[in-house]
């Protein structure tokens, strides 16, 4: 596992680079999701392949930006699933985004995840890494290399409420939430990019990021194996919740296919509490 860590402070200088100094235009190619590419998206995707195809413990990888498992090391015993630059069409307008990586043992499935990482690029570069069982921990780059600055923890209730997808789209009863939370002081924290949004609310005491099930995408945006799971062990490590529209922890997922989505909920145990009484979910099992 420290060669896996290790590999991913290396991508996050070099990725970090070329969001500095690259093209940020778009490159004639789709991914998996049907979106536009950017050339950054395409150059953060082959950073990443490269420097973790000689990682002998690397299994295979899955990548947001490709279809299928692209086999590595047949000795190997984890298959990384990552993102590798999520929220990249802010980078025309400066905001920060971020890598997401998924380390999973055996099937891929929510069960199975045994560590993740995300980095976020911003006015810094900082890491945040936690292993199954464990709480996450922040890194941050300080003169060319990161430095561990400490463990981090949610608060039971929080302040910021992160409320993602279109406002049109949402179901009444999320709609009668959202605006419950803001009435009662909650104030919006939401750049549209889902790494320094959770960065933000982990970092800042926290409270709710939610990306429901809408009209226009009944199933969710966010990709379970390189964006949901990797996150919610994170939120669970760090004491809060993280789960689906019917209560069920997104650690339990079980995707149908690599580039599935969820609806997903992530936050302070007050919010998700909140989250569940107003969907009628308390008493999920
Ligand atoms: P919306 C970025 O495109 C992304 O995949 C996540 O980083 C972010 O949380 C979400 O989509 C934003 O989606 O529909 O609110 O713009």
């Amino acid at each position: 596992m420290k060669d896996i860590f290790k590999a991913i402070e290396d991508v996050a200088f070099a990725i970090d680079n070329a969001i500095k100094n690259e093209d940020l235009g778009y490159s004639d190619s789709e991914n998996s999701s049907g979106e536009d590419q950017l050339k950054l998206d395409v150059q953060s995707d082959k950073i990443i392949e490269d420097r973790f195809a000689s990682i002998s413990c690397v299994k295979a990888l899955v990548s947001e930006e490709k279809e299928g498992v692209m086999s590595m090391n047949e000795g190997g015993k984890y298959t990384l699933c990552y993102d590798p630059l999520d929220g990249s069409s802010l980078v025309d307008v400066n905001l920060s985004v971020g890598s997401i990586f998924g380390i999973y043992e055996g099937e891929l499935e929510g069960a199975n995840i045994i560590a993740s990482a995300y980095i976020v690029y911003g006015p810094r570069i900082e890491l945040v890494w936690v292993e199954k069982g464990k709480m996450p921990t922040l890194y941050r780059a300080i003169n060319g290399k990161f430095k561990e600055i400490g463990e981090i923890k949610l608060n039971e209730k929080g302040k910021l409420n992160a409320s993602g997808g279109t406002q049109q789209h949402w179901e009444v009863k999320h709609k009668a939430f959202i605006d419950g939370l803001f009435a009662s002081g909650y104030r919006l924290r939401y750049s549209g990019g889902m790494v320094p949004d959770l960065h933000q609310i982990l970092l800042k005491g926290g409270g709710l990021f939610s990306y429901p099930a809408t009209t226009d995408k009944p199933d969710g945006k966010l990709r379970q194996l390189f964006e949901v799971i990797p996150f919610a062990l994170v939120y669970e490590g760090a004491g809060g919740q993280a789960v689906d529209a019917n209560g069920k922890r997104l650690l339990e997922l079980v995707p149908s296919h690599p580039h599935d989505t969820s609806p997903c909920f992530f936050g302070s145990n007050s919010e998700i509490n909140a989250l569940k009484d107003a969907y009628g979910i308390n008493n999920v099992k």
